[in-house]
């Protein structure tokens, strides 16, 4: 029991080196280096310093003797006083001031000392040091919010059961970690003055090792208020019969007083390791000196725009520092969204608010409708989003896309911001439509422009002049047709006509029919001239069928006899007709 003493002796000068430092005016003005950062600027852990939380402050006394004066304490006689300011005063080794009861007459009566840090605090250990025998039983409570609710800490009594209702002897498992224990010991009569009491917050219980991820132990040495209740004296008369006392109960009137020379708690300002000291606000109130970008009387939340991931106690091995939210400098506001932060694999919940300079998005890091980003200047530059510039008449929206700035155009209409008339349209007076398709376009020549081979004539010999239309040339082909050219369009490298047929000479396919069609020409064909097409003309088409899925209807290539028509030719090709139904086609 008396190895407690050195051990707290011990404590006693760590607490009042811290206290003298923070005491010291001049120490502040030097400005050493920042502990909640290491050499290269990181953000480490932090705790403020070691020190007797109690040292100072006023501790409230349910009794105090001296009101009337009495011939050991009179209250109005500074020499003769024991007033609870004893408890807190600066000690020495040959003065030991002391904190008096008054005396008292019936036992059990409780006094009880009040004590309020101002603050959350971090007790490790709180210790009495008595002036008068240690009492009989005592129990030590502490409160989490500045008293309205108080919970036990720890109880003294050489009978727990009977006082208490606790065993006096048990152990604190992971658990039970946050219960409090009774104990028989330190409550002997003996020594009758200078007796300790003292009681470590952390001892014996099993997660203390691992204080950093024991978020019940954090929770169970944080307190805002200490009490301490003397419940019941030892009784002189008793003394080496205790038995006979406990069954006279309170029968026998034995005056006795308590007295406390030192009430100490031994502990840190808690922080959640985001501060490396605790100061005094505009209100004289102690807080915290957060840094990590938080804030709060214990550093317990993060300050405003630091909500990119959840405020986090810091740990030895992680700062756990407040993230700013990510807003490209267009947002000053935002706010945290724990999906998204699950989504991003546990890095950033951060959705910024109020994206200003025509900036939308999470991270303000896009533009908004009706603008678009000016790929000069970077996503930061309060001009990094342009107006769309849509043409009223050209443009069938005001919106842009939001990246490349390119207006919606109407048909026949192009341009960024739909100015000008595409290849092909020329300008209306219209403004529904504002460009109208250029009417009988020549697709050779057209063609042609666009697409101009210089090997035509190795490739084929484009049809000249007239033909000659003979039995063996219409046995050859599939199919024999006159058609009315209507329009073209391309699909890949293919022409499609659209062709009206006029009458059919000859099919071997029965997709061939009189009526509207498709004539395809490979684009390499058409721009060699072979065949060579006009639209609005009537031309004898012979060729091949060729069954593609892709390209419905006729095809004609190079070896494709394309002729414009000639009225003289019906009769001699319904010859034709009549000589192949009677097998003239078929060779022998
Ligand atoms: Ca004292």
């Amino acid at each position: 029991r008396m190895e407690v003493l050195p051990l707290l002796r011990l404590l006693l000068t760590t607490a009042m080196l811290g206290l003298s430092q923070t005491v010291n005016p001049f120490v502040a003005q030097q400005s050493p280096p920042d502990p909640c950062y290491d050499e290269s600027g990181a953000p480490r852990r932090c705790i403020p310093e070691f020190v007797n939380a109690a040292f100072g402050k006023e501790v409230q006394a349910s009794s105090t003797c001296g009101k009337p004066p009495t011939r050991h304490c009179n209250a109005s006689d500074p020499r003769r006083a024991h007033p609870p300011a004893y408890l807190t005063d600066l000690n020495t080794a040959s003065n030991m001031t002391c904190w008096r009861s008054e005396t008292l007459h019936h036992s059990p009566q409780n006094v009880t000392l009040t004590l309020s840090l101002g603050k959350k605090f971090e007790v490790v250990y709180v210790s009495l040091q008595f002036c008068s025998p240690r009492p009989e039983s005592t129990a030590i409570l502490k409160s989490m919010d500045y008293g309205k609710t108080w919970m036990p800490y720890q109880y003294y009594s050489s009978q727990c059961r009977k006082i208490y209702g606790k065993p006096s002897k048990a152990t604190v498992t992971k658990q039970n970690e946050q219960e409090a224990l009774c104990t028989d010991g330190l409550t002997d009569l003996y020594p009758l003055t200078g007796g300790l009491i003292a009681f470590s917050t952390l001892d014996g219980r099993p997660s203390a090792q691992d204080f950093d991820s024991s978020p019940v132990l954090q929770d169970w040495v944080t307190a805002t208020d200490i009490r301490v209740v003397f419940s019941r004296p030892h009784l002189f008369r008793d003394l080496g019969s205790r038995d006979a006392a406990e069954e006279e109960g309170a029968a026998g009137p034995t005056p006795y007083y308590y007295a406390v020379g030192e009430l100490q708690v031994g502990g840190r300002c808690k922080c959640n390791g985001h501060a490396a000291r605790c100061v005094k606000d505009k209100e004289q109130k102690l807080v915290c000196d957060c840094k990590h970008n938080t804030e709060g009387p214990e550093c317990d939340r993060c300050k405003p725009f630091h909500y990119d991931r959840p405020w986090q106690r810091a740990s030895a091995r992680e700062a756990n520092e407040c993230l700013a939210c990510n807003c490209n400098l267009h947002a000053r506001r935002c706010r945290f969204n724990m999906e998204l932060f699950k989504l991003s694999g546990r890095k950033s919940g951060g959705v910024c608010l109020n994206c200003r300079h025509n900036t939308a998005g999470r991270h303000c890091h896009y533009c908004k409708e009706g603008f678009y980003r000016d790929l000069s200047k970077a996503i930061t530059d309060r001009k990094a989003c342009k107006a769309c510039d849509c043409h009223p008449v050209g443009a069938a929206g005001k919106t842009c896309n939001q990246t490349t700035g390119q207006c919606p155009c109407k048909d026949g209409v192009t341009g960024l911001t739909c100015n000008r008339c595409a290849k092909g349209y020329q300008q209306s007076r219209s403004p529904v439509a504002p460009c109208i398709k250029i009417p009988a376009i020549n697709p050779t020549s057209l063609v042609t422009s666009t697409e101009a081979p210089a090997d035509c004539d190795s490739y084929c010999k484009p049809a000249k002049g007239n033909y000659k239309i003979n039995m063996k040339k219409y046995c050859k082909k599939d199919y024999v047709v006159q058609v009315n050219i209507l329009e073209m369009e391309t699909v890949a490298n293919w022409a499609k006509f659209t062709i009206n047929i006029l009458s059919v000479y000859k099919c071997r396919d029965e997709r061939v029919k009189r009526g509207d069609n498709f004539l395809w020409i490979h684009l390499k064909d058409l721009s060699c001239k072979c065949p060579k097409i006009q639209i609005s003309k009537k031309y004898l088409v012979m060729g091949i069928s060729e069954n593609s899925t892709d390209r419905p209807g006729l095809m004609a290539d190079k070896n494709s006899l394309v002729i414009q028509w000639r009225d003289a030719w019906t009769r001699r090709l319904r010859k034709l007709q009549r000589r192949e139904k009677k097998g003239k086609c078929v060779k022998p």
